[in-house]
């Protein structure tokens, strides 16, 4: 059934006619587009392009259009968080599957490429500093993705329900869920220099990633269980805050997402990059290549 008449409290429009939080027009975005965490990592982004059709601002959500040896790319930033991805990937479906004037579903759908540029933390000792990860699985510990219906065809269940065992998870948390990543992005974007992993998506960068400071954590074991979970081969490499969140909503909407990680701390050896700017400008470099290959 087609979606009508959404009302200006649910698509929240500009007066000039753009969506609210991206402040963006249709007809501003590309088909390919990497999100990264930080605004100012847009123009790390966009310096590389041949040209800048576009720049918009709005709060955290900074986006560049343009394109990069030809190809039209729309770099936006996402802020930090899962909250941000749930609005980030429904203003970019809205941008390219409702039309704004009727404020209704188009009838013919268009399937984003999304892909995210980001950093994270290696959670055993072979994730070494300033490699190339890239999120085969992501096991999302945040809670954005069970507000909306038709999860059971995305999520994988029983490697759910094998880490909610091992882990002994808390049943007032929320409900882990496990997503794949897009398999032809993934071919696409792989190479011997870089490594697969499953990564573990949280709410937060201290306590829900074990770190403490002086706030003490309801489970000081997890991080322990984390490193020694394997189902069907797969353990879990690295921890970050947005990866599985945009798998699900991007399965959901039916866009095509992967997660590529500079890894820029190791939480086994509790190293940290000496230059992380390098490592993730050689990403972004790698990353653009690969898209346009
Ligand atoms: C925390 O410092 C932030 O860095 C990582 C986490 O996922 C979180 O967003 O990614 P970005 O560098 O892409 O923001």
């Amino acid at each position: 059934m087609k979606i009508e008449n959404i009302l200006a409290s649910e698509l929240i429009l500009t007066p000039e006619g753009k969506i609210y939080h991206l402040d963006l027009a249709p007809s501003q975005l590309a088909e390919t587009v990497i999100t990264v965490g930080d605004p100012g990592r847009v123009k790390m982004v966009s310096k590389y392009f041949d040209t800048i059709e576009t720049t918009a601002e709005h709060r955290e959500f900074k986006t560049h259009t343009g394109t990069y040896k030809g190809k039209r790319i729309s770099v936006v930033s996402t802020g930090i968080g899962p909250d941000n991805i749930d609005i980030v990937f429904n203003e970019l479906d809205a941008l390219v599957n409702i039309d704004f004037e009727k404020r209704t579903e188009k009838s013919k759908k268009t399937s984003l490429d999304i892909i995210r540029i980001g950093t994270s933390g290696g959670l055993t000792p072979e994730i070494e500093v300033d490699s190339f990860l890239i999120s085969k699985l992501a096991i999302g510990l945040d809670n954005v993705m069970h507000y909306y219906a038709k999860t059971d065809k995305i999520f994988i269940r029983e490697f759910a329900q094998a880490f909610i065992n091992h882990t002994d998870w808390n049943p007032d948390n929320s409900v882990p869920y496990v997503v794949k990543a897009d398999k032809t992005l993934l071919k696409k974007l792989s190479s011997e220099k870089t490594i697969e992993g499953c990564t573990i998506t949280n709410v937060g960068f201290y306590g829900p990633q074990g770190r403490v400071l002086r706030a003490q954590l309801q489970d000081q074991g997890l991080n322990e269980k984390l490193k020694s979970f394997e189902y069907k081969n797969h353990k879990i490499t690295n921890l970050e805050m947005e990866t599985a969140t945009m798998y699900g909503l991007g399965r959901l909407l039916g866009h095509s997402t992967l997660s590529m990680n500079a890894i820029i701390a190791n939480r086994a050896s509790g190293t940290f990059s000496k230059d992380t700017k390098a490592t993730v400008d050689a990403l972004i470099r790698y990353t653009l290549e690969k898209i346009v290959e």
